[in-house]
């Protein structure tokens, strides 16, 4: 204990949590910044941080008349996704982690991380950020202390996760479990040293403790790497917890849908990164009659309730949105959040009157200056903002959130829809047979790669339940546990199980389906089919529904591509059996039998037709 005194404010915790207390004294002696900072969530916290950050270059603050207590960082062009080659499963067994995650023995991957972390806050403020997923009131409320040496990330976490005196109180209440959850960008100052704007390391490591339910990010100051709250904490850490516990944490939006005879649907629905939550979860639309309200747009975690539904309830407190693409036509719903104010815009562009644009956006820029800081005129080729530039905003500014948004008995979903991103093969919308073909159709989803993570875009993959990057355990056992989750509830209750796919696309390669607004048409017939009221076509892959069996009056599209877009085509799919085959072989003797009996079956309704 001999150097620590000697760190401004370690001596100040506001908290009285022994564990934590320790924990932040034992971080600050190895990483041994200049001072420590215990962050409050205040109004005058994001004031004063926002403030700093103008101040070092890394804010700019946005036209308050446009964009009120708004601000825009451009990162390191290197740190502008996750990266998921650098991401660890740290199971104590390797077994554990599974085919689909990097793994390394967490003692190994301690002592080298540690060695990185020796000195690695030196010139630096470090921040304790006691934070909360979901609601603070909740039963078993999920604590986490993220430690950062990023002012950015206090001020993102200050949006995406609750903060605040409930949080410290409910911690220290003392039997209340919480993840510690160290971060740093990894890069120290030397006395007298300038700053960069976006300050990360060429190293990196994104480590999760499955185990001992801890959290070390290293390197990168973006999004996923470093708001340790959301995908680290809430899907990888959470979904070990769920395991264990019987419940799911699952990379899904959560939608609130309302008939026209005023009856209530929770939908929750996965697709992996950049393809299509956030736009689904404050979908408008666009059939008369019904309204969509947003319950969360990127994690659910779902448990039974008393009465035997699955409730589904999101951690988060924020949107972390996806930029490019969004305008008021695609997702009205989302620019009037944003034009709330109190939203940071990282890698998006900045245009002349202190507003910022992305490609999509209305509007005809004639000059901007693009995320990576250089002139873009409409002549420029490369792109003004990054294509995984994002915009982070609180959810309570949504003007279609759901009431119920932040109830910790969370919304019973009726319907559970899986999604990817593939030109050919996959119809617009499917209905499963039962649980475990829902679960078949989940564990079996491929979609193409995105801006999200870095690396292969537009390469297909499988990426099952949308949680490929984000399983804390192996993927086997996790299919088992959907299987089990199914299996240990009242059939009648369940959520069905949907396939969708808005992204399949015609000869010339234009989308064969309107999508945004026009899925309220794919919903519609999906909340018919739970009443029993709207037809499909029975086929090997499930029930489809024809063009003249979804509602498509209105729709100015051709009535071919709608067709070609629900089409199940048995020489597609006859393709896509190899791909599953590979898949499963993959993930060897821990895939379930169930899931191989499915397969089985497909193939011999594939043979039958
Ligand atoms: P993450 O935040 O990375 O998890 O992404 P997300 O799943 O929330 O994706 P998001 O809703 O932000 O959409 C990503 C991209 O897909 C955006 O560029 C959207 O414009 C586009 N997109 C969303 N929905 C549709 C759709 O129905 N049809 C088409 N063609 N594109 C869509
Ligand atoms: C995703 O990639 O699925 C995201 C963005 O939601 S990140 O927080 O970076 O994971
Ligand atoms: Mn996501």
């Amino acid at each position: 204990m001999t150097a620590v005194p000697t760190i401004r404010g370690l001596d100040n915790p506001p908290i009285r949590r022994r564990e934590v207390i320790d924990w932040v004294a034992e971080v600050a002696e190895l990483t041994t910044p200049d001072q420590v900072v215990w962050c409050d969530g205040s109004q005058d916290e994001w004031d004063r941080l926002t403030k700093e950050l103008v101040a070092a270059g890394t804010y700019t603050q946005l036209d308050p008349d446009k964009k009120p207590n708004s601000f825009y960082a451009a990162s390191d062009p290197d740190d502008v996704a996750r990266v998921e080659e650098r991401t660890f499963i740290c199971s104590v067994n390797e077994a554990d982690a599974g085919v689909t995650n990097n793994w390394m023995d967490p003692a190994e991957m301690k002592a080298v991380m540690t060695e990185l972390y020796r000195g690695c806050m030196a010139g630096r403020t470090m921040y304790v950020i006691p934070f909360c997923m979901g609601p603070v009131n909740a039963e078993h409320p999920k604590l986490g202390v993220e430690i950062s040496d990023s002012a950015y990330v206090v001020t993102s976490m200050h949006i995406m996760t609750r903060m605040g005196p409930e949080v410290q109180k409910r911690l220290d209440e003392g039997d209340t479990e919480w993840v510690p959850a160290l971060h740093s960008v990894g890069a120290p100052l030397e006395p007298g040293q300038q700053d960069v704007k976006w300050p990360c390391n060429d190293t990196k490591y994104i480590s999760h403790f499955p185990d001992t339910r801890e959290i070390w990010s290293f390197g990168s100051g973006y999004g996923g790497n470093a708001l340790l709250g959301k995908k680290c904490y809430s899907l990888r850490i959470a979904s070990a917890m769920a395991r264990d516990e019987g419940w799911l944490a699952e990379h899904m939006l959560i939608l609130k849908l309302i008939s026209p005879e005023e009856k209530a649907y929770y939908i929750a629905a996965a697709f992996p990164s950049a393809c299509g939550k956030t736009n689904l979860a404050m979908l408008q639309p666009t059939i008369p009659g019904w309204r969509a309200e947003t319950v969360g747009d990127d994690i659910a975690w779902m448990r039974f309730g008393a009465d035997g539904r699955l409730y589904a309830v999101n951690p988060e407190f924020g949107f972390f949105g996806v930029a490019p693409g969004t305008n008021w036509k695609t997702n009205p719903n989302a620019m009037r959040t944003i034009e709330h104010g109190n939203a940071l815009f990282t890698n998006v562009a900045l245009t002349d009157d202190g507003d910022v644009w992305w490609e999509g956006l209305e509007g005809d820029p004639e000059h901007l200056t693009a995320w990576t800081g250089d002139d873009w005129t409409p002549g420029t080729a490369k792109p003004a903002a990054h294509p995984n530039s994002r915009y982070t905003v609180p959810i309570s500014q949504c003007p279609v959130v759901a009431p119920e948004w932040d109830d910790p008995q969370g919304v019973p979903i009726s319907a559970i829809l899986f999604g990817g991103r593939r030109k050919t093969t996959i119809p617009l919308v499917t209905e499963s047979f039962d649980w475990q073909h829902g679960t078949f159709m989940g564990a079996t989803m491929s979609s193409e790669m995105t801006a999200a993570a870095k690396g292969g875009k537009g390469q297909v993959r499988r990426d099952p339940m949308a949680m490929l990057p984000f399983l804390g355990y192996n993927v086997g056992d996790y299919f088992q546990h959907w299987v089990d989750v199914g299996k240990s509830a009242d059939a009648t209750k369940l959520p069905s199980i949907f396939y969708v796919n808005w992204f399949r696309r015609g000869e010339d390669n234009r989308f064969l389906w309107p999508g945004f607004g026009e899925n309220s048409r794919v919903l519609k017939w999906i909340i018919e089919r739970l009443e029993g009221k709207a037809a499909a076509t029975e086929t090997p892959i499930g029930h489809v529904p024809s063009a003249d069996q979804i509602d498509v009056e209105g729709l100015s599209e051709p009535m071919e591509d709608i067709e070609a877009s629900l089409h199940f085509d048995a020489d597609e799919w006859r393709e896509e059996l190899p791909l599953i085959e590979e898949w499963f072989a993959k993930i060897g003797e821990k895939l379930p039998t169930s899931m191989r009996d499915e397969l089985e079956a497909l193939k011999q309704r594939l043979d039958a037709s």
